[in-house]
């Protein structure tokens, strides 16, 4: 069962049209099966039980009549408001960032994208904690373990199972615990990320199911998970994206972002997109489709902002313009975020220009250095000659030095391939 409260403080964040509309993909992301769904307008929300009581009532007859066993509410909830609720509606009651740890906690595969979810649903959860002893035993009968279908587990999953045992003190001993294991991934991340630094790095953000992982698929090989879900990516992949035969930029897929993500969420998950804080490059990738685009796109910078890379540049990228119906909004965006590009990751339209861009960006990174190779080397020779900007050239015994500008990726690169090139 979805609930809704609409008031004049959120009203202009609620899709008039479908007010219930991405709680529900959210909750089917969970895996759970929505059967009904409860709207309330008012001036403010109760202190209580946040719907007014008359509501709370009506929510408790609509859970027998259609048997659901699981309420969430779009809303933060406080911790009173949940016991409450739930001794009112006698069923399990969650809100929307719970709900997102949940899925968040499900999909996480790596080591580290675990690490972040357990410390976020332990932050979110523990100040709760009062609150849990109480549905404790509902909990331990929900069969929780992180299987889809498990319906009454959601909110539970992670590490919900752990507290029936533990007690604050055992959280924060865990916390500490976590934070630790994750600042030594966050080093070690910190540093690969850093010793890419030669290289042209480009990051996809955007709303979540906005085509990130279908753009990172149609440039490269990467084969990731491009499912129409929400969250269907968590963790951060990099590869190689070969803009041209002799130029390439590392291209990394990461999280999709969400309204009201949970802030603790936000902050643990900052390592995972270490890529995007570091990059030379942003692809923010806006379902051009979708009626809510603008304010997607609104939610993407401010989440930037929030990591501190709101001032990165980003390339705006209306995606899915094959499906897209809307084209008047489709003009204002590309107007207000020029240059942009329309493209479809699907059928592949538009990529070439966007291809062609990222060739003139990685030229104008210009860097002037002098090289040394055998004199012998005729068709490195010739490559330095044809891309670079020789100023000199001086020939000592069976070598060659040259004083150049060229593009900082492109000679990197360069030396990558031919180890013999060395820099003075
Ligand atoms: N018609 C059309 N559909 C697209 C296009 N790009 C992506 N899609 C579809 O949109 C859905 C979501 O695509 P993903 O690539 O998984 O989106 P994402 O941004 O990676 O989503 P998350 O990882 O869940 O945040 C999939 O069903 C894709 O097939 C496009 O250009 N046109
Ligand atoms: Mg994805």
């Amino acid at each position: 069962m979805l609930v809704k409260l609409i008031t004049p403080a959120n009203a202009s964040s609620v899709d008039a049209r479908n007010p219930l509309g991405e709680l529900k993909m959210l909750a089917e992301a969970a895996g759970a099966e929505v059967v009904d769904g409860l709207l309330q307008k008012r001036m403010k929300e109760s202190t209580r039980t946040h719907i007014g009581k008359g509501k709370v009532e009506e929510l408790t007859e609509k859970c027998e009549a259609s048997e659901a066993n699981l309420v969430i509410f779009d809303d933060e909830l406080t911790p009173a408001q949940i016991r409450t609720l739930e001794k009112a509606t006698n069923r399990r009651v969650i809100d929307r960032s719970e709900l997102i740890l949940d899925i968040f906690a499900s999909r996480a595969r790596t080591r580290e994208a675990r690490l972040q979810v357990e410390i976020a649903q332990l932050e979110y959860t523990s100040p709760r904690l009062r609150g849990m002893w109480t549905h404790l035993e509902r909990i331990a009968g929900a069969g929780g373990g992180g299987q889809a279908g498990s319906v009454g587990g959601i909110g539970t999953r992670g590490p919900g199972e752990r507290q029936i045992e533990v007690d604050r003190r055992i959280v924060r001993d865990r916390l500490t615990f976590l934070r630790k294991q994750i600042q030594q991934i966050d080093d070690r991340k910190t540093r690969a990320v850093k010793s890419r630094s030669d290289q042209f790095t480009i990051s996809l953000v955007g709303y979540t199911n906005a085509g990130k992982s279908t753009l990172m698929n149609a440039l490269t090989d990467a084969g990731q998970d491009a499912r129409d879900m929400l969250f269907a990516t968590l963790d951060t992949k990099t590869v190689r994206w070969d803009v041209t035969p002799s130029q390439y930029a590392l291209i990394s897929d990461t999280v999709g972002f969400v309204r009201n993500l949970p802030h603790k969420l936000v902050a643990s998950f900052k390592a995972t997109l270490e890529e995007a804080i570091h990059a030379d490059l942003l692809f923010h990738v806006v379902d051009a489709s979708s009626k809510d685009a603008m304010r997607q796109v609104m939610v993407v910078k401010e989440v930037l902002e929030e990591l501190g890379c709101g001032d990165r540049d980003a390339l705006v990228l209306l995606n899915k313009i094959d499906q897209a119906t809307d084209l008047g909004m489709v003009d204002v965006l590309e107007e207000k975020h020029a240059p942009a590009f329309r493209i479809s990751a699907k059928n592949g339209n538009g990529l070439a220009e966007v291809a062609d861009y990222i060739v003139k960006r990685m030229s104008s990174q210009r860097v002037d250095a002098t090289v040394r190779l055998g004199a012998s080397e005729g068709k490195l020779l010739n490559l330095l000659t044809q891309h670079a900007e020789i100023h000199e050239q001086t020939y000592d015994e069976n070598m060659v030095t040259l004083e150049l500008t060229a593009d900082r990726t492109w000679l990197a690169q360069l030396q990558s391939r031919y180890p013999s090139l060395e820099t003075i």
